[in-house]
């Protein structure tokens, strides 16, 4: 069967910022799943997309079966590839980890958010910019810039909401324990969200969860590396 994934781009087809799309990329990698195509998408390429009924990447195409919302992807690799490394290691902790999904999107993306937007803006491409512009400023209410403007606010808050991942991370590799699962492609999707979107690094160079990010971004053969080389370029 035939896989496509629909993928996010910033300013250029490897520069891939959207941490959604990087779940379902780790998730097709641990299920040992080739991607065919990668489509690259941009913010404002609504038309691309349209087959899928709404207009948010990623999208997975699987043979006939069209799926999108990154959840919702590794669920369904999950069902439908069940002889394949588990992404979750079982129905109990398949449970939390959508627990660790709701955290990541309702608390650790809000905090980093902030902290990397107007860095986003200027790193996606020329035509992208107005669209990215418009909709992020019609939900924040104001300007990208006068929103991003108190970073020493945003850089305490994001210490407040680290501190349950550091202390899961304190004595042990992956947020998923020994080995990596489908928690750890959530929390770092994140990270690398930071990373692909700005040269400004999030995290100290000795950072403990600097080397966890640096970790997940090694598996299957460096996947994440293209993002390390924004945050190279400030090192
Ligand atoms: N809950 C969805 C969220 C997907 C999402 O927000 N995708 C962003 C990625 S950048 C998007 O497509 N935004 C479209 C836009 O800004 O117009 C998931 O987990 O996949």
């Amino acid at each position: 069967m035939t896989i496509t994934l629909y993928e996010r781009v910033g300013g250029s087809d490897d520069h891939r910022p959207s941490p959604f799309s990087w779940r379902a990329r780790y998730a097709l990698a641990h299920k040992g799943l080739a991607v065919d195509e990668h489509v690259p998408v941009k913010f404002h390429d609504k038309q691309i997309i349209a087959f899928s009924g709404q207009g948010l990447v990623p999208i997975l195409v699987d043979g006939e079966t069209v799926v999108h919302d990154s959840w919702s992807i590794a669920l369904y690799l999950e069902e439908a590839y069940p002889e394949r490394p588990s992404l979750f290691g079982g129905p109990h902790a398949q449970e939390l980890t959508h627990f660790v999904n709701a955290w990541a999107d309702q608390s650790l993306m809000p905090a980093v958010f902030p902290l990397v937007i107007a860095d986003l803006h200027a790193n996606i491409a020329e035509d992208d910019k107005a669209y990215f512009r418009e909709t992020r400023e019609q939900r924040l209410g104001r300007s990208i810039e006068s929103f991003a403007n108190d970073r020493a606010a945003f850089e305490a808050n994001l210490a407040k909401v680290l501190a349950p991942l550091r202390a899961r991370l304190a004595d042990r590799p992956f947020v998923a324990g020994e080995e990596p699962a489908y928690a750890d492609y959530i929390v770092f999707s994140i990270l690398q969200f930071a990373r692909c979107a700005s040269p400004t690094p999030l995290l100290a160079a000795d950072d403990p969860l600097r080397a966890y990010a640096d970790r997940v971004s090694d598996l299957f053969d460096g996947m994440g590396a293209s993002c390390r080389r924004l945050e190279r370029l400030a090192a």
